[in-house]
């Protein structure tokens, strides 16, 4: 093995006897340590372009930015091969997949003895958040694949001054290979490298906090910073130290006088996140602004309020459906300096995809290579996809036009609300609140969304659930997840700075199946009443599910032929008889926690039950 350049100075002992164990087991052909550095990223880029696998974008279109295609077998994030090796299968919980880690630690070394050949083996020290925070937490990943290389100096701080920062202290240890050795003189020849699905492994093990991934070079699976170490790991470091590791964005309001309130929120995929993170209000006077859109970390200050930190640098948003009418911020935060993955190039070098609000050119290079134009079928007579739905752009948030200037503030920003919602066509109203903390993490734990194409074990009407958006992200049983969040809400109590909680739905549909709310900027309305509830200047009545809105609280000005009087009222009323069937579908969630889910969630369900009549 050649080491391509020095061993930093400010690597502890601990750290460089770490990268020798792994280089022994590995046994890549080089070793680089990165150093995040603008010269070294664009030097990655060009050795991609030039092995085939990256292209680069027209720069007078598209400057710096570049194009990878994916094996069309490693296109997401793969639930079934991403496990919690716990010790105990039960602290892994009903809604993770486990594997005891003594097992699965010999099948994996299995897999990764020799694994590097013909690869260089980068070492990544990152941290997640701004660099020397006190809420900020320190990885190193180890990889083969200078694309994840790349997406994580997009998405982490990467380099020197992390190392300098960690100084002897503790990191969380990340191993990545794409699980493809190279036979010597042997290529990738401009294929993605990756694994067969069988071999694919993406392994938590919370107890010591290690990551270990295998065969997969895509997005969660492979840039172990965001899902794996920001959400697996990092709620069981929440847990025991008493703070809180979210899927969540967080997002600046301020009100036509001036005043700012941080709001987060929870929702499950499908559901527009990126999209409300950046959203350009309707009401006059009002403005959002963003500080991060998935992932949220909070601790209590002081005054007994959390403070959140956005643990990431950029965005890995979904391409498809984002368009200058649903998402202009995100459009622009890709407008340069951008990773695309898995998008359709045009023949001038851009990129296109399905729903970016522009008609398809006549001739475009779809996201497997292949020659395609407008209404294209395959031999079935289906339609076939320019972009993969699941096409990402990986942008720097500094480049977002509706960044807001604190968003690396070390010490995060002051949450005043948090917010939960899903895709519900039916029952719950457009935004409502939770009478207190435990009514909020009932709430909480309850979210999902409807079922909309039938899938092998779900059918259409009923309800996923995706409790607070974290069931494929919690690290440990989501019954003391739970418990966590309402040990939060105890320890938080005593000051009284607790943020508030509301749940929101933008996807209420009339009887002829028709959105009954316009979405997009127009959220910024229920958002105002949000505002004003924590400000103490929005009315609110308290009804069987939690304070609705009066009528008058929510500003319809300007949208008035969008929403009637009678849809309003509708949109914040409570259908007893939705509700009623929706406590049955609760209960039959809530079995699958057993003993562990909390008594005080029990109670809940309890008093709504009594409070519906
Ligand atoms: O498919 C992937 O690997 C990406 S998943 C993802 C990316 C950005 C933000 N959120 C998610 C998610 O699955 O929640
Ligand atoms: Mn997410």
């Amino acid at each position: 093995m050649i080491q391509l350049n020095e061993t930093p100075k400010a690597a502890s002992a601990k750290l460089v006897a770490w990268v020798k164990e792994w280089a022994a087991i590995c046994e890549p052909d080089a070793l680089y340590w990165c150093d995040g550095s603008r010269a070294e990223y664009d030097r990655l880029c060009e050795e991609q372009i030039k092995s085939g696998l990256a292209i680069r974008l027209n720069p007078k279109k598209r400057p710096n930015s570049l194009l990878f295609r994916s094996d069309p077998s490693d296109v997401a994030r793969v639930e079934k091969r991403t496990f919690i090796a716990s010790e105990k299968q039960e602290d892994a919980g009903p809604t993770n997949n486990w594997i005891a880690p003594a097992e699965l630690k010999k099948t994996m070394l299995g897999l990764y003895k020799g694994c590097m050949h013909g690869r260089t083996l980068y070492v990544i020290p990152f941290s997640m958040g701004p660099v020397g925070s006190k809420i900020a937490k320190i990885g190193v990943e180890l990889t083969d694949s200078a694309y994840v290389v790349i997406n994580m100096i997009v998405m982490t701080r990467v380099g020197t001054k992390v190392l300098e920062t960690l100084g002897n202290g503790e990191f969380v240890p990340c191993v990545h290979s794409v699980g493809k050795p190279l036979a010597k003189g042997e290529s990738d020849n401009g294929k993605w490298p990756c694994a067969p699905m069988e071999q694919k492994y993406i392994a938590h093990f919370p107890e010591t906090r290690e990551i270990w991934s295998y065969g997969s070079g895509y997005g969660g699976n492979a840039l172990l910073g965001k899902k794996c170490l920001a959400l697996r790991i990092a709620t069981v470091q929440a847990r025991d130290e008493g703070w809180l590791a979210e899927h969540m964005l967080i997002l600046k309001l301020t009100n036509p006088k001036g005043e700012v309130k941080y709001v987060t929120g929870a929702f499950p995929s499908a559901c527009g996140k990126t999209n409300l993170a950046m959203l350009i209000p309707t009401l006059k006077g009002w403005k959002v602004e963003t500080v991060g859109d998935d992932i949220s970390w909070m601790k209590f200050d002081e005054e007994g309020r959390l403070r959140a930190i956005n643990p990431e640098a950029g965005f890995f948003g979904v391409a498809p459906g984002t368009s200058m009418k649903s998402n202009p911020n995100a459009m622009l935060s890709c407008s340069k300096d951008t990773i695309f993955t898995n998008v359709a190039l045009t023949d001038d070098g851009d990129v296109w995809w399905e729903g970016i609000g522009v008609d398809a050119p006549a001739h475009l290079i779809d996201w497997k290579g292949n020659d395609w134009k407008p209404g294209q079928v395959d031999a079935d007579g289906n339609p076939v996809k320019a972009a993969h739905p699941n096409a990402r752009f990986t942008a720097r948030a500094c480049n977002c036009p509706a960044i807001a200037p604190e968003w690396e503030d070390p010490n995060g920003v002051p949450i005043s609300a948090f917010l939960f919602g899903g895709r519900r066509p039916s029952t719950l109203p457009l935004i409502y609140q939770a009478r207190d903390w435990e009514h909020g993490v009932f709430i909480g734990s309850t979210v999902g969304s409807e079922v909309t194409a039938a899938t092998l074990d779900v059918k259409v009407g009923t309800v996923r659930r995706d409790p607070f958006a974290m069931l494929p992200f919690c690290g440990y049983h989501m019954g003391d997840y739970f418990a966590h969040w309402l040990k939060i809400g105890e320890k938080g109590a005593a000051k009284g700075n607790l943020p508030k909680i509301f749940c929101v739905n933008w996807f209420r549909k009339n009887a002829e199946g028709k959105f009954m709310w316009p979405g997009f900027g127009d959220n910024s309305r229920p958002l105002a009443w949000v505002f004003g509830r924590c400000a103490g200047t929005a009315d609110g009545v308290d009804t069987a599910i939690g304070v609705l809105p009066t009528p008058e609280s929510i500003d319809l000005t300007g949208i008035e032929d969008q929403v009637s009087k009678e849809d309003l009222a509708k949109l914040l009323s409570v259908d007893v008889e939705g509700w009623k069937k929706e406590l049955a579908m609760i209960k039959e969630h809530y079995a699958k926690f057993g003993s562990k889910l909390p008594k005080a969630l029990v109670k809940q369900l309890e008093t709504l039950e009594a409070r519906l009549g």
